[in-house]
């Protein structure tokens, strides 16, 4: 049986540290290994937090999915911090869960936890972000090809030179939205849209900060930019909610997004794809969020004892305005 005062102690800690946590949270009526009792799977699953449409989307898909498929889900909001998703991960490893799985907030410094749970016998599942640690801590990588997603957006912008230059000064000026520092998603586009942008030396990238993948921190970047640039003709940026925030900006500065300033994301969430089929943003590269069906049908084949691939790509697009028009209304997310 769980130790229940170790249990109480570590559910106290944890709501101190103001992690919002739903399903099951009362770990003693599971069996020894912290399990519902009857047969089903156990998941401890450490979310990054709430700083997008994107990862509100993930976390359904992963919330509704383990309902669905009766998973008994253990879930906390790490609210961007890692320390919160070290703790939760510490927290599921004492409560016994059968799997854990997450998405790291950064690439780096999971190496400890992960071997704390592989030394409890618990399988990880990474999803959505990659980590910098020996891959043997964990059993598959379910997520996008990041460096791929950069890829698409700088060849959208080499094949759209032409009409990029705005301002018609000869060159193509460049600001980028970079998601979270150190994040994996942040890391690999900023690398792909690079290497593909490297093609037209007329396509320079004149200024790059973190907004944090919030639309707030968008909008904040984009102002300072504008105040110390007047010849920007495109806006590369990490996420869509970050374009969303920059549109705001470029807005009150009275210019037209999409047609002064070229604006390129990346997930194609509702209210990127809204401003697509507006053509307020010129290009949309596809992120897909929704990994709750892959994610339990790998964590299933895991406890099972067979055999998974060590990376899981999801499948996904890129949208025109025109396209988004035509797909907007069926949209998951
Ligand atoms: C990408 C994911 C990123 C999204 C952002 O898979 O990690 O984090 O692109 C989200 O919207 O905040
Ligand atoms: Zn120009």
């Amino acid at each position: 049986m769980v130790n229940k005062t170790l249990v109480a102690a570590a559910a106290i800690t944890l709501s101190s540290l103001a992690l919002t946590s739903c399903g099951d949270s009362d770990a003693s009526s599971g069996t020894d290994n912290g399990g519902s009792g009857d047969g089903a799977i156990t998941m401890g699953f450490a979310q990054v937090g709430a700083e997008s449409g994107w990862r509100t989307a993930n976390t359904k898909s992963i919330q509704d999915t383990a309902k669905a498929e009766g998973v008994d889900l253990k879930f906390t909001d790490a609210q961007g911090k890692q320390e919160n998703q070290i703790q939760a991960i510490r927290s599921y490893i004492q409560q016994k869960v059968d799997v854990i799985a997450f998405s790291p907030v950064v690439e780096t410094g999971f190496d400890a936890v992960l071997q704390e749970a592989k030394a409890a016998n618990i399988p990880v599942i990474l999803t959505d972000r990659a980590v910098d640690a020996d891959p043997s801590l964990y059993k598959t990588f379910l997520g996008s090809d990041f460096v791929v997603e950069g890829e698409k957006a700088g060849q959208w912008l080499v094949d759209n030179a032409a009409d990029a230059d705005a301002n018609g000064d000869g060159t193509i000026n460049v600001v980028q939205l970079e998601g979270t520092t150190g994040a994996a998603p942040a890391i690999d586009r900023a690398e792909g849209f690079a290497d593909k942008i490297a093609a037209d030396d007329s396509i320079e990238v004149t200024a790059s900060q973190t907004g944090d993948f919030t639309r707030d921190g968008g909008k904040q970047v984009m102002e300072s930019f504008l105040q110390s640039d007047d010849s920007i003709d495109v806006v590369f940026a990490h996420n869509d909610d970050m374009g969303l925030g920059a549109i705001e900006a470029i807005e009150a500065a009275g210019l037209e997004p999409g047609k002064d300033v070229k604006i390129i994301t990346i997930d194609a969430v509702k209210d990127g794809m809204t401003a697509l089929s507006e053509g307020k943003i010129n290009y949309i590269v596809e992120c897909n969020p929704l990994l709750g069906p892959q994610l339990m049908d790998l964590a299933q084949k895991v406890l099972d004892g067979e055999e998974v691939p060590a990376r899981v790509l999801t499948e996904e697009s890129a949208f025109t305005p025109e396209q988004a028009a035509e797909v907007l209304a069926d949209r998951q997310y």
